[in-house]
């Protein structure tokens, strides 16, 4: 069949056996005849059939009825949680066998590439909601693998709010707008949020998390990923041991400021998704490395912490992450709905060669996905939707159901048979047949929680510790606006008694901002969350003495700072501009795989002094600061962008967004109207640059170099210190 345009655009990747596979159900009108839904062709899609010209319509009108009958069912139930997302298709290579640990066939053969399919989304917002809402992301990864399909359903963060599936409604009851009002939207929710947070001790550590810079992030595309929960492998041997996934973004983990998020929500609602499509449109294809930390089955009781609970991560201080393999997404799905919508990830869809723990969290979820599926999809057939059928052939006894899309044939549908000759076949472990972990259970059947999950703050505090300075600043002050948007000063109050728990300092300063007294301690039981029978002890804290008392990998601060690609810089532009001034800077900057945008007063043309017209990519109307990573004020253009409110509004919100920041050393007029005025660095060495992330220089070239060194770095928090009112 022939190429898709679209296809063709993305990237020109060779088809992978995924992309094969869709081939047959792409629909491509171009140069056709429009149809009904029957093939039969119409000849006015303008006017419906009336009785005459200015008569009622006819009920006879197939074709009217036929359009508007689809029209009124073209929407689905949204997903219940993740409503709101952005997918990719890729593949997936292994870069070193794990056969040791695992027969799952793509994670032994370096020479496979397992097409792949991922989802990313918020959690709380609805379908429309704004992408940088502050939210835990999904990170779902579909493989395509030979031996069936294999979702890796994560998160963004590698740990959760709960630790038993039986709290999840209660958790999204809570975190969803409130019930009487529907509000707030794309954004967790106040009073219920932190009535509910400020009872589950538990989700201690995991509020660190989604009140840190994770819950803002620059890019989809710059977002660690974590399976969350304990896997199992399993080897040809039938021997298991424990695996927890990390997916490591080869563009390092980056995120953008509070202010910024929210005045993002406004400018571009869809920044994540935009900036997703368009990197793979331009060829910048997103790459992550896939890592594992391993624990044998004789380790399992040698941690602090207990490795089935999901409030808890295994520190890579204790555990190294081993990176196995790398993904690449770099095709853009042709048709929203039919693949980023209609996709249907499950926990529970795993392959001979990985097993579930026993987290509790993780075995309640081994029945929500498909469930789930069932009322969004509308029946039991919706592994036959094109991006969720697999690469390998499905047979099986199970049939019929709405929107069955398979003609089976034969008499035969159950087994065992004679008539058919007892097909499909049972398949043996060793022709690949899938085999639960032999795991000896001698129990009694219980509703409980060990003992040994009963520790809610020690990794609570260890994330805490292992922040930078700023990323501690701004998850003091995302406490003091989430808990400042609530209207019961008592649920507040509360939340203040768990923050001692974490961090006394945190939660006096936190205090402070809120207008409270500082707090004494926390009010409820904090071992046990549920209070119901709590006895005394429960008052009492488990804390573990943690042998660590910092773990450098949590803090993003660490994270990769040796790359500019993919950055957006906005050039601010204007009449009169030096032409050796742009054409040097821009160059540069591309060559580093960096996007650079030319913004100016009005769309067009600006024109340089030597009388060179160039293109202009934005209009201060259209373009926005808190849009691009580092601003370039052109040499030549001070005296004209000095009375130009929207530039000089400009480059003081890329100030206050501690961004990277160059201009020409000619600018000293547009200076002295901006946030630089007095804060110019005081030489142009290269630690003043990567300190302060401000450039000035009169050469091009070099201005080009500096610059470069200043955006790779990402921010500069340190301007935030005098924590002026934000530009
Ligand atoms: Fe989910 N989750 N979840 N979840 N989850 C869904 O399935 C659920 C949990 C995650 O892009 C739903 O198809 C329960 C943890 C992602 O399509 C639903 C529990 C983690 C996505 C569901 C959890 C996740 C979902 C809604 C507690 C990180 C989006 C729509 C027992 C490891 C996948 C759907 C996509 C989606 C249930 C907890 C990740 C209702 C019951 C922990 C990334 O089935």
């Amino acid at each position: 069949m022939a190429k898709h345009k679209s296809q063709e655009k993305s990237g020109n990747q060779p088809d992978n056996e995924k992309t094969k596979n869709l081939h047959s159900h792409i629909a491509d009108a171009s140069g056709e005849f429009m149809t009904t839904d029957h093939g039969v062709r119409i000849n006015d899609d303008q006017n419906s059939l009336k009785a005459g010209e200015r008569a009622a319509t006819l009920l006879e009108d197939f074709i009217l009825r036929e359009k508007i009958t689809h029209f009124d069912h073209e929407r689905i139930p949204e997903r219940i949680v993740h409503a709101r997302g952005s997918g990719a298709h890729g593949v997936f290579k292994l870069y070193n066998s794990l056969s040791t640990f695992t027969k799952a066939h793509f994670l032994n053969d370096t020479s496979v590439e397992t097409p792949v399919f991922v989802r990313f989304s918020t959690v709380a917002g609805s379908k429309g909601s704004t992408d940088l809402a502050r939210d835990v992301r999904g990170f779902a990864v579909k493989f395509y693998t030979q031996q069936g399909n294999f979702d890796l359903v994560g998160n963004n963060m590698p740990v959760f709010f709960i630790q038993d599936a039986m709290k999840f409604p209660d958790l999204i009851h809570a975190v969803k707008p409130e019930p009487d009002h529907e509000m707030p939207q794309a954004a967790s929710a106040h009073d219920t949020f932190w009535d509910f947070i400020s009872l589950m001790p538990e989700s201690a550590h995991m509020i660190m998390w989604a009140m840190s810079d994770r819950a803002i992030p620059r890019s989809l595309r710059m977002m660690e990923g974590f399976g969350v929960h304990t896997f199992r492998l399993i080897n040809e041997k039938g021997e298991g041991c424990f695996v927890k996934f990390h997916w490591k973004p080869l563009l390092g983990v980056h995120s953008v400021a509070w202010d910024e998020a929210q005045k993002i929500s406004g400018k571009d609602p869809d920044f994540h998704r935009r900036d997703l499509w368009e990197a793979i449109e331009s060829g910048a294809f997103p790459e992550w490395e896939l890592g594992v930390q391993l624990i044998p089955e004789a380790d399992e009781f040698k941690f602090e912490f207990d490795l089935l609970d999901p409030t808890k991560l295994i520190p890579e201080e204790l555990v190294p992450v081993q990176r196995i393999g790398k993904m690449t997404l770099n095709r853009n799905p042709d048709n929203f709905f039919a693949e980023t919508e209609q996709v249907a990830f499950h926990v529970g869809h795993i392959v001979p060669g990985i097993d579930f723990s026993n987290d509790p969290l993780l075995q309640g979820r081994l029945f929500s996905y498909t469930d789930t599926q069932l009322i969004r999809l509308g029946g039991p057939n919706f592994h036959e939707i094109p991006i969720n059928r697999p690469v390998v052939p499905v047979h099986n006894n199970q049939r019929d159901g709405f929107m069955r899309q398979t003609i089976n044939k034969g008499k035969t549908s159950y087994g065992p048979n004679s008539l058919g000759n007892n097909d499909p076949q049972q398949a043996k472990a060793r022709d690949g047949g899938f085999t639960s972990y032999q795991e000896r259970i001698d129990a009694k059947k219980v509703r409980a929680r060990s003992n040994s999950f009963f520790d809610h703050f020690s990794q609570a505090t260890l994330f805490f510790n292992s922040q930078s300075e700023p990323e501690k600043n701004h998850i003091k002050d995302a406490f003091s606006f989430e808990l400042g948007k609530l209207k019961t000063v008592a649920i507040r109050e509360r939340m203040l008694g768990i923050l001692t728990m974490i961090d006394k300092k945190l939660a006096e300063e936190v205090a402070l901002a809120l207008g409270l007294p500082s707090p004494k301690g926390p009010q409820q039981p904090i071992n046990h969350s549920i209070p119901a029978d709590a006895k005394q002890a429960d008052f009492e804290p488990i804390v573990l003495k943690s042998t660590l008392k910092e773990s450098p990998a949590l803090s993003m601060s660490n994270t990769v700072k040796n790359t500019i690609k993919t950055r957006k810089i906005a050039f601010l532009a204007a009449d009169g501009l030096e032409a050796d001034s742009l054409d040097t800077v821009k160059k540069a900057l591309l060559a580093e795989g960096a996007v650079v945008e030319i913004i100016a007063a009005k769309l067009g043309e600006v024109k340089a002094s030597d009388g060179t017209g160039f293109p202009v990519d934005q209009s201060f109307l259209t373009a926005a600061s808190v849009l691009y990573d580092a601003v370039y004020v052109v040499g030549g253009t001070a005296e004209v962008l000095k009375g130009e409110a929207n530039a000089i509004h400009f480059v003081n919100e890329a100030f206050k967004h501690c961004k990277a920041i160059a201009v020409d050393q000619q600018a000293t007029k547009f200076i002295a109207a901006t946030y630089l005025s007095g804060k110019l660095p005081k030489d142009a060495s290269d630690e003043t640059i990567l300190n302060e992330g401000i450039v000035m220089e009169a050469d091009p070239a070099r201005l080009a170099k500096q610059f470069i060194k200043a955006i790779a770095q990402h921010r500069f928090w340190e301007r935030e210190k005098p924590r002026k009112v934000p530009a």
